[in-house]
């Protein structure tokens, strides 16, 4: 059953990705210092993600929109999974590290990544 379920996800998420890929959202548009001040704030942002999980598709998208390069950190095996784990507390994707001078903060749920993106770039 966890496995048909798992299969499910999956084949929504390719889908998704393909209505992705036709209806991809269009940048928002700064001004070159504006965008290459906004470049350098997300260099210490990182989104831990698998490529066809619906909340990944939706957090990418709004990255998109926003017109933000942000790294994206694969998370369904390897050494981010398991810093994942280790250091944000649990294995769930989408998870936003924001990474400080001394520590980093692990940002979970989709809606709160988004959400914090939009009142720091939007
Ligand atoms: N409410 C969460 C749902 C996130 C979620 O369910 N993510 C799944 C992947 S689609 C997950 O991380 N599952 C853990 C796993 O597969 O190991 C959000 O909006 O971010």
């Amino acid at each position: 059953m966890k496995l048909i379920l798992k299969a499910l996800r999956e084949g929504l998420g390719r889908l998704i990705i393909l209505i992705d890929w036709i209806f991809s959202p269009s940048r928002l548009k700064r001004a070159d210092d504006v965008q290459a001040d906004v470049n350098q704030k997300t260099v210490t942002l990182k989104l831990y993600q698998f490529y066809a999980c619906p909340f990944c598709i939706k957090t990418r998208r709004a990255i998109k929109r926003l017109n933000l390069k942000i790294e994206t950190r694969n998370a369904q095996a390897g050494e981010f999974r398991e810093e994942l784990g280790l250091m944000g507390g649990k294995i769930k994707v989408p998870c936003l590290k924001i990474e400080g001078e001394d520590e980093a903060s692990w940002v979970y749920e989709s809606d709160a990544i988004i959400n914090y993106l939009e009142k720091r770039f939007a």
